[in-house]
């Protein structure tokens, strides 16, 4: 590798003259370096300075089989001296995106048999986008495209993801989104929910927005809505068990179609292969990137249901979209490869009978507790701790999430990587965690919150 001829400083100079990075502030970037990870196996990350880290965040909520599989590389490597690239474009297929979309119809939720393939999550929700305005019109509905989103919502970064997404920092810098997509409350019953208020009761209030959105559009003007099962890059924002079902309902009054983004919950991190399941809709898109390879390649998938589907199909004529590598045959390698060890390896059952529930029991018997959390949740694999300056009044500390970047640089310290959005420190750790790697996340993060606590109650 030729980086090793660099030293940590190089690299990190180098970093500085010719990189923008994603979501960063430069100047600040530059004045302090970036942290360069070299190397990974399993569940540890290993920076440039030779720390072992515990990657609690999988990557970037996708590498759910961990670092270093062997069988992905090769499944790679045979794939590119086959066929590196061909295109899907001109009534062309290559086998390997044959395979994976049987594949994924056979373990997406029973209305849901197509698949759209493309590289990023963004792009994938472009897709949506226009698929479900096309239906319409195909339907002969044109003036039914308007969308429904949520605040704090996060659906990419590309003008369609940011538009769909509900991050008002994102919105500032855009200059303009896409026209007819609004956003109502999101689910969050730490914070929304009123004096008194059960979580079911939550639950149905939140959905209720939906449906006010809904009528003040009017129903013969509203497309769909589009959710994350479980909010990710928003905080990992759980919603009680009465808000999805309760809005499919809603949507199935109004015929108003819906989109569920699983990039961050899809192939096993709740514990089904797709949080659909785990909250019983049967949406009608269903956004995946991420997991679906484990992070070793690009690639996403919108999983189309039968009824968007036979609409394209029947009505559709060519459906002018697509983009050069959609389908492309190195990443679809990978990814059956992915979707086989998560099989063999029985990750999905483990994450819903084993390490799921003692993750919860985990967080609430041993961080719950401190006297800087305000609340812990999770689902599956993936959870968060708020961190509270008064845990009675859920007063925070002030300014907003500057207490959650002290823990979090805590945790990296003592070799802990977790995110810090806001005021939530963030889980999403790769599924081959064990009861064992849970406690020592815990031991780990537990010891970050007390230096934290030192610091914050210092200043
Ligand atoms: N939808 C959801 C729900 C996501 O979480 C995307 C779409 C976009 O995917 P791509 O592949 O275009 O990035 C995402 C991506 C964070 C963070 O800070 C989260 C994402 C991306 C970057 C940062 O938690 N999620």
């Amino acid at each position: 590798m030729t980086y090793q001829n660099y030293s940590l400083k190089q690299l990190q100079q180098i970093d500085a003259l010719y990189h923008l990075h994603p979501f960063t502030d430069h100047k600040e970037l530059r004045a302090v370096g970036s942290r360069i990870i070299t190397h990974a196996e399993g569940p540890y990350i290993y920076d440039s300075e030779g720390a072992e880290i515990l990657d609690g965040m999988a990557g970037l909520w996708c590498v759910n089989v961990g670092y270093g599989r062997e069988e992905l590389a090769e499944a790679a490597y045979k794939q590119m001296k086959e066929l590196p690239y061909y295109n899907s474009f001109f009534k062309c297929s290559t086998p390997t995106p044959v395979l994976l979309a049987k594949r994924l119809a056979e373990i997406a939720p029973k209305n849901v048999n197509q698949v759209f393939f493309g590289s990023s999550g963004s792009e994938a929700n472009d897709t949506a986008l226009r698929l479900v305005r096309y239906y319409w019109t195909l339907e002969g509905k044109p003036e039914k495209n308007r969308i429904i989103s949520r605040k704090n919502a996060y659906h990419g970064s590309t003008v369609a993801g940011t538009s769909l997404g509900g991050m008002d920092a994102m919105h500032k810098q855009l200059g303009g989104a896409v026209p007819n997509i609004v956003h109502v409350m999101m689910p969050y019953a730490y914070e929304l929910a009123l004096p008194g208020e059960s979580d079911h009761d939550f639950g149905l209030r939140a959905a209720k927005a939906v449906e006010d959105a809904i009528l003040e559009a009017g129903t013969e003007n509203v497309a769909a809505f589009i959710g994350e099962p479980i909010m990710g890059a928003g905080g990992v924002k759980i919603p009680p068990m009465s808000y999805w079902p309760e809005v499919q309902r809603i949507c199935r009054k109004y015929d108003v179609l819906l989109m569920l983004d699983e990039v961050i919950t899809g192939y096993g991190r709740t514990g089904e292969w797709f949080a659909a399941q785990s909250f019983g809709i049967e949406p009608d898109t269903i956004t995946t990137a991420k997991a679906l390879t484990s992070g070793y390649q690009p690639l996403s998938a919108l999983l189309v249901g039968d009824r968007i589907a036979a609409t394209l199909v029947e009505k559709g004529g060519e459906f002018a979209h697509g983009y050069t590598y959609a389908g492309h045959p190195v990443a679809c390698a990978v990814a059956l490869a992915n979707l086989d060890i998560i099989e063999k390896e029985g990750l999905v059952e483990r994450v819903k009978t084993d390490t799921g529930p003692y993750f919860a029991k985990a967080l609430q018997e041993r961080i719950a507790g401190h006297p800087l959390v305000g609340e812990v949740r999770s689902f599956g694999l993936m959870g968060a701790i708020e961190i509270v300056k008064n845990k009675a009044t859920k007063e925070r500390f002030a300014p907003a999430g500057s207490a959650a970047v002290v823990v979090r640089d805590h945790a990296i310290a003592n070799g802990m990587m977790l995110r810090a959005t806001g005021d939530s420190m963030i889980l999403s750790p790769p599924l081959i965690w064990t009861r064992a790697t849970i406690d020592s996340a815990c031991d780990r993060i537990a010891k970050a919150l007390d230096l934290a606590a030192k610091d914050l109650h210092k200043t």
